[in-house]
């Protein structure tokens, strides 16, 4: 496919055209296989994976979330059963402000989670606006195996967790260092949207395992001091997270907002399937986002992305966006690429 046609597929005009900072535009991804999109666990027949396995993950704390990942995968498991495990490891967390309980409050107080994973059959489960439970990623998986349904939230969902296994959590939520915050807060009740460096910790993980299998997962407590009730993009399918396993993932971080606005993780992966490396992929979406909010300053959203070669790339609206990656060879920080610097 010739560069021009790609981009024209991908709706960037001339301008975009001209801004696009890639001189290579790689042939578009071949599916490996038909297969039906509820075919169970039965995995998908899948090409030779160039790097497998491979974890990417969204900030810092993705090191120890990818080593929880890594342990399943390096014995040869299950990238479904990696990214449960990878980002279950920053929900325990309690110093993580906007991941699992030691999260940040809506402005009413509550601590409120958002969690979604899915795998390369187009299997996913998702809850959303769910307290009290330590694991809303496994909420989530077990939504997935266990109900007809995609998504359950709020009381509906935390009475579907208690009746299936799941306890709340016996100390006090939010936690005191938490609550002291909420208060000073409250004295002023000043809400801004923004996601900068000292908010910004959700988890979106990507994972290949060594049979070439994709899964992705995303959980956090959402933007701090938000309207009770809201939800964000992290646990919506095709927004924080999507994967196509004849394609790759993608995952998002930042205003949800935003990315829901766009369909953004369903973007990324759309742009991938049309030939797009994952950073292009990325870029292209970070665009389109720039495009629907002129004039808006101090929005952050970052993308990342995993093919089913193993190939990664992440893109951001503004600096300071990194992602952890993990593969044989390689356990580190990648910073991603970004449009705008904060000022
Ligand atoms: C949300 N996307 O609830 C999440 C917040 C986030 O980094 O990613 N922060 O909108």
């Amino acid at each position: 496919m010739s560069r021009r046609r790609f981009l024209r597929n991908l709706g960037l005009s001339g301008a975009g055209l001209a801004a696009a900072p890639f001189g290579l535009v790689r042939a578009a991804a071949q599916p490996s296989s038909v297969s039906s999109p509820f075919a169970g666990s039965k995995p998908t027949a899948l090409s030779p994976s160039l790097e497998a396995p491979t974890v990417i993950s969204t900030w810092i704390h993705g090191m120890p979330a990818n080593e929880g990942a890594w342990s399943v995968l390096s014995e040869g498991g299950h990238a479904l059963d990696a990214v449960q495990r990878g980002v279950a490891v920053v929900e325990s967390d309690l110093t993580n402000r906007s991941v699992g309980l030691g999260g940040r409050p809506d402005r009413e107080g509550h601590v409120t989670l958002d969690a979604c994973i899915m795998d390369h059959n187009s299997q996913c489960g998702a809850v959303a606006f769910l307290e009290d439970i330590e694991h809303p990623i496994d909420v989530a998986r077990a939504i997935m195996d266990k109900t007809p349904h995609v998504m359950l939230v709020g009381e509906g969902a935390q009475q579907w967790a208690l009746e299936n296994g799941f306890s709340k959590v016996n100390f006090q939520v939010p936690i005191e260092e938490v609550q002291r915050d909420y208060l000073k807060w409250l004295e002023k009740s000043e809400y801004k949207t923004g996601v900068n460096v000292e908010n910004h910790d959700t988890i979106g993980m990507l994972a290949l395992d060594a049979q070439g299998r994709l899964a992705g997962a995303c959980t956090t407590s959402g933007m701090a001091y938000k309207v009770r009730g809201r939800v964000g993009d992290s646990p919506i399918i095709g927004a924080g997270l999507f994967i196509d396993g004849d394609v790759g993932g993608a995952t998002a971080t930042g205003v949800g907002e935003a990315v829901i606005r766009v369909a953004g993780a369903a973007a990324v992966v759309e742009a991938m399937r049309h030939g797009a490396s994952p950073e292009e992929a990325c870029y292209d979406v970070v665009q389109r986002i720039l495009k629907k909010h002129p004039g808006v300053d101090g929005m952050q959203v970052g993308f990342l992305a995993l093919n089913t070669q193993g190939e990664h790339g992440g893109y951001s609206v503004y600096n300071g966006f990194n992602y952890a990656l993990r593969t044989r060879e390689v356990n580190e920080m990648v910073d991603a690429s970004y449009l705008k610097t904060w000022g």
